[in-house]
């Protein structure tokens, strides 16, 4: 992957022109992480989740003894050599001088984030020092990779009193190869996160979602053999459905090593030989396999193996393409009834992690008669892919470069880039996921447009099976009754997908009935998003704002316009669940929540659920889904 990765970022620098040095000054800077193991989600692991040991640090006194006065530079805890203050440090004598102490700190559950858990950190944004120990059994010929599942949004890691390495990036997974510093007894493990909002990072400065901090996903360590199966992707050929096509890499592994794949199922048992560079081409006749769908989500049972190392993974197989306007699954034009959501528990209150979120989650979208959802905006937790695959809905997938990013900044585009590889390095053997989102409602800039299209190449080298798209902007302020989408990116996607929040930002509901839209007729037209708000049980006539009929008005209009669109194929309105934002402080009504749900943060359907549900059903009737396998 690494590989990869360099000869992306080599393309690029032609495009950036001057901005080329600084650009891989930043890239070697920040890949200070290593490659991501494939499916750490079927490997044996030992768990570190707990109540792990923190210090709260604001001013940064964890990398500053406190009478270092020079200014903090951020650089420089990026290096390996930074040694830190907070080291887990044993006081020896009764007069050592040492002003921390994790043994006698409080506790912090990992994983989760800090805001939920103590109400002193609701609004935090800074650092906190966590540390938990642990003993490990350390076996020759096997190398142990110390995996986070995703902390917000810095991450610096240490492992008995060494630096392990560095993580940029508040919702992709990471892990380092600790073999070299474990100990078989009393291993401590020290991890710095620091969730500050700022210029480079992405998303940056505003979000209209809660900036949960912490180590919010699991952690754990992953044994495997020296010789492993580092990467792979298996799926249909999207030119011949009737065969599987991928490939498989082996890490260290030298030519001619075997690499064989079998799904006993349908008695598929073939064996590859890796090239120079320990990847193996695939290419398995597979008439036979049943397609996957959302109404028949089959997944196979797929067992990798090389040398010692053997691997399992649970893979549907469909294809997913475009013909003009229309989105064929398996060959077939389907409509894609979907919901938004955030990765947030609203009942708990604080970012979802666990299996039991995602099934509530999918659960309500599933009452409301999905078969898609957009897993806005951001990478969410694995689970969600893999639950989508089990119970049949299809996923937009999305990274957060997301309102106003500093687009001309090399740091930046280097987060958005690793974020975006390693969202579709992780997903990219899901059947679920059909769209690889770059960005939502970003302005039409030219940086802007370099940067996303340099996203949509690097998206395309990793996997040219899914659409590459973006929530784009319509023209917002204009007045015409003709509504157009005028970003230049719109030509770069394959399904066209914009926001619109007609009758709630610009105008009210009746105002749907007064535009037509002005669209290309060969491209699958979406609405990523529309939707009001309106507060639980809070009851008026429809032209009152915030309430229960206002929104159920508003949803009625707007089904109405968009169903006269020809191009229509999906939809995904905002949002299913109300969320927290800290942006959203209407006394009474909003109280830190954006109301947009269709579901109130209890769990109650508000009206508008109901206008959503009945359109859904008819259009399950109208595009009724099955294949001959
Ligand atoms: C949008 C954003 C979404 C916001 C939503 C709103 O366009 O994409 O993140 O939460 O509007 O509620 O305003």
């Amino acid at each position: 992957m690494k590989n990869r990765i360099s000869t992306t970022f080599n393309i690029s620098l032609c495009k950036l022109g001057a901005l080329s040095f600084l650009l891989s000054f930043t890239f070697i800077q920040i890949d200070a992480q290593e490659p991501l193991l494939q499916n750490v989600y079927n490997r044996p692991s030992t768990s570190l989740n707990g109540n792990w040991k923190y210090v709260i640090d604001p001013y940064d006194t964890g990398y500053r003894n406190h009478r270092n006065w020079t200014p903090f530079d951020e650089a420089e805890s990026t290096k390996a050599s930074a040694k830190p203050y907070y080291t887990d440090k044993v006081i020896e004598e009764r007069w050592d001088r040492v002003e921390y102490n994790f043994n006698t700190s409080p506790e912090i559950i990992v994983p989760s984030d800090w805001n939920s858990q103590f109400e002193k950190l609701q609004y935090y944004e800074g650092a906190i020092w966590y540390r938990t120990t642990f003993d490990y059994a350390v076996y020759t010929n096997q190398l142990t990779f110390l995996y986070f599942g995703a902390a917000n949004y810095q991450t610096d890691v240490y492992l008995n009193g060494e630096k392990v390495g560095q993580h940029l990036g508040g919702f992709d997974p990471f892990n380092f190869d600790i073999t070299n510093k474990l100990k078989t007894k009393g291993n401590s493990l020290v991890v710095r996160v620091d969730n500050r909002r700022e210029k480079h990072r992405v998303p940056n400065y505003t979000t209209d979602w809660w900036n949960y901090g912490g180590i919010t996903r699991e952690v754990k360590l992953v044994s495997v053999p020296k010789t492993h199966i580092q990467d792979y992707s298996l799926q249909l050929d999207k030119d011949n459905p009737n065969q599987i096509k991928g490939y498989v890499q082996v890490t260290s592994a030298t030519s001619g090593q075997s690499v064989t794949i079998q799904i006993p199922e349908v008695k598929i048992n073939k064996t590859f030989t890796t090239d120079a560079n320990g990847r193996a081409e695939i290419l398995i006749p597979a008439k036979k396999l049943k397609k996957w769908y959302p109404k028949r989500p089959k997944l196979y049972e797929v067992s990798l193996s090389s040398g010692s190392d053997t691997l399992k993974d649970q893979i549907g197989f469909r294809t997913i393409t475009t013909e003009g306007a229309n989105i064929l699954l398996n060959g077939k034009s389907i409509f894609l009834r979907g919901i938004s959501l955030h990765e947030e528990n609203p009942i708990k209150v604080g970012r979802a992690k666990s299996m039991e979120d995602a099934k509530m989650l999918f659960g309500w979208a599933k009452e409301l008669n999905c078969n898609f959802v957009r897993l806005a905006h951001y990478p969410h937790n694995e689970n969600m892919p893999r639950l989508a695959d089990k119970l049949g809905l299809l996923l937009w997938e999305e990274i957060p470069v997301y309102w106003g990013i500093d687009y001309e900044n090399p740091t930046a585009f280097a987060q958005a880039k690793s974020q975006l590889e390693t969202l579709v390095h992780r997903d990219k053997n899901r059947a679920s996921v059909i769209v690889w989102s770059v960005a939502n409602e970003t302005p039409d800039l030219e940086s802007r447009l370099i940067f996303l299209r340099k996203l949509k190449d690097i998206a395309l080298a990793i996997d040219d099976t899914r659409f590459i798209s973006a929530a784009l902007e319509r023209d917002e302020k204009s007045t015409a009754n003709t509504v157009k989408i005028p970003d230049p990116f719109a030509e770069d996607v394959d399904i066209l997908s914009c926001n619109e929040y007609i009758g709630w930002y610009s105008g009210l509901p009746s105002r749907c009935g007064e535009v037509t839209w002005d669209l290309p007729e060969n491209k699958p037209f979406f609405v990523s998003e529309f939707g009001g708000g309106a507060l639980y049980n809070h009851h008026g006539d429809k032209l009152t704002r915030w309430t229960e009929e206002y929104q159920e008005y508003l949803y009625e209009e707007q089904l109405n316009m968009l169903q006269k669109i020809s191009t229509l194929r999906g939809m995904t309105p905002w949002i299913l669940v109300d969320f927290r934002s800290p942006r959203r402080n209407l006394p009474l009504i909003q109280d830190g929540w954006n109301r947009k749900g269709l579901i109130s943060e209890n769990g109650f359907k508000k009206k508008a659920f109901h206008v959503l549900k009945a359109f859904y059903d008819e259009m399950e009737k109208k595009y009724d889904y099955t294949v001959k396998d």
